[in-house]
């Protein structure tokens, strides 16, 4: 296979691009519509960089869908199944968002920047053209727009001495997703400690599109005496702490409950939600499906390009929608959605690769991988 993805004007820059490009960026993907860095070209290095160290991750692609007015706090309820009655400003939220047939549209972080504007900072979907039809249809007092925010992970165990060195010791008071607008050298910014990885981080939302390169320089040499170096949201380490892929893991039927985001809803608040209805129906009578981690025997396999079919004496069980060789557990692990009858820990089931059949064992996720 030789082809490649052409760059052209439909498809939307980082403002991190140039940057990226610079760091020796080697693949992309395309999510919300803009490039999206996934490799520098060492996927080991990249993940025990961000085991070990610290690594800068452009995901400028996770928009923000911007709220705002004085139903904003009215809107942002109605399209989540989540209680925000709660909510401060100033604080973070993992909210999943469902159409009215309780079906996931995305999984966003919610935050609050005040009472009436909220960012919804979303995975791969078109929340912006949802949000703003229900907003519309139903009259509600606000804006829906794409703010020029961009996030600029650092992520790691060393990005908390990153971060102290840029600014302070306040941010290592923030708690999971809460987060602050400040700036740097004049940069606007808001600062929140969040990231797709479970080893520790902060995200920066670049508030100036025209100053990517100077922010990625500026963490750039902060990071230089914590051996710093770019990564991207790292499959390997997603795969081990069973963080949920929109779109990856996902399809078009999957529900909240089938990939472990139950424990996220809050179906008996008085407040309306889309969705409402039918995700307590499903929450009564149990999802027909579930998320689970598989281990795979035989040898070190690479990542799968489709979803492979789960089976179980020869009879379709499921998919496997992502796999990798765990460098912790040191053996192959996946993720897969499968039916639930099937889905408790142990049970024996074959993946059809496309190399053909392997055995396969269900676990848990996220998988045990202490070292
Ligand atoms: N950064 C920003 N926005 C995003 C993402 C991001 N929006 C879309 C997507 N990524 C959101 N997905 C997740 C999923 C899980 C987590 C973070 C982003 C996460 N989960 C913790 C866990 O599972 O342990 C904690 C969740 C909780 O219990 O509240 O961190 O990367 N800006």
């Amino acid at each position: 296979m030789t082809f490649s993805l052409a760059i052209g004007p439909r498809v939307r820059k980082s403002p991190f691009f140039d940057a990226t490009v610079a760091a020796g960026v080697t693949h992309f993907s395309i999510y919300n519509h803009m490039y999206m860095p996934v490799s520098y070209g060492d996927a080991e290095a990249e993940y025990w960089r961000l085991i070990r160290g610290v690594c800068l991750w452009d995901v400028a692609c996770e928009r923000q869908v911007e709220i705002v007015g004085p139903d904003a706090a009215a809107l942002a309820q109605y399209l989540s199944p989540r209680d925000l009655s709660r909510c401060e400003p100033g604080q973070g939220k993992y909210v999943p968002l469902c159409d009215h047939t309780g079906r996931l549209i995305n999984d966003p972080i919610l935050l609050k920047l005040s009472q009436d504007r909220f960012w919804f900072s979303i995975a791969d979907s078109d929340v912006l053209l949802w949000a703003r039809a229900i907003a519309a249809e139903r009259g509600y007092d606000v804006e829906v727009r794409e703010p020029d925010a961009s996030p600029l992970a650092v992520q790691g165990p060393k990005a908390e001495a990153v971060i102290r060195d840029l600014f302070g010791d306040w941010p290592r008071t923030l708690k999971y997703f809460w987060f602050r607008e400040t700036e740097l050298d004049g940069i606007p910014l808001v600062l929140a400690r969040s990231g797709w990885s479970k080893q520790g981080g902060f995200e920066l939302y670049l508030l100036d599109g025209t100053r990517g390169t100077q922010l990625w320089n500026l963490v750039w040499e902060a990071g230089r005496p914590y051996d710093i170096g770019p990564g991207t949201p790292n499959y390997i380490e997603r795969v081990e702490s069973g963080l949920l892929s929109y779109g990856g893991d996902t399809d078009a039927d999957t529900n909240p409950f089938e990939v472990n985001l139950g424990k996220y809803l809050d179906l008996d608040i008085e407040a309306d939600f889309i969705g409402k209805a039918a995700l307590r129906e499903i929450a009564r009578s149990g999802p027909k499906r579930r998320q689970v981690g598989l281990f795979l025997d035989g040898a070190r396999m690479a990542p799968n390009k489709h979803p492979w079919e789960v089976t179980l004496k020869g009879q379709s069980v499921g998919k496997l929608t992502v796999v990798t060789y765990s460098l912790k557990l040191e053996r192959n692990i996946a993720i897969a959605l499968i039916e639930s009858g099937v889905c408790e820990p142990g049970h024996e089931l074959e993946v059809q690769t496309m190399d053909g059949p392997r055995r396969a064992q269900v676990t848990g996720l996220p998988f045990r991988c202490r070292v």
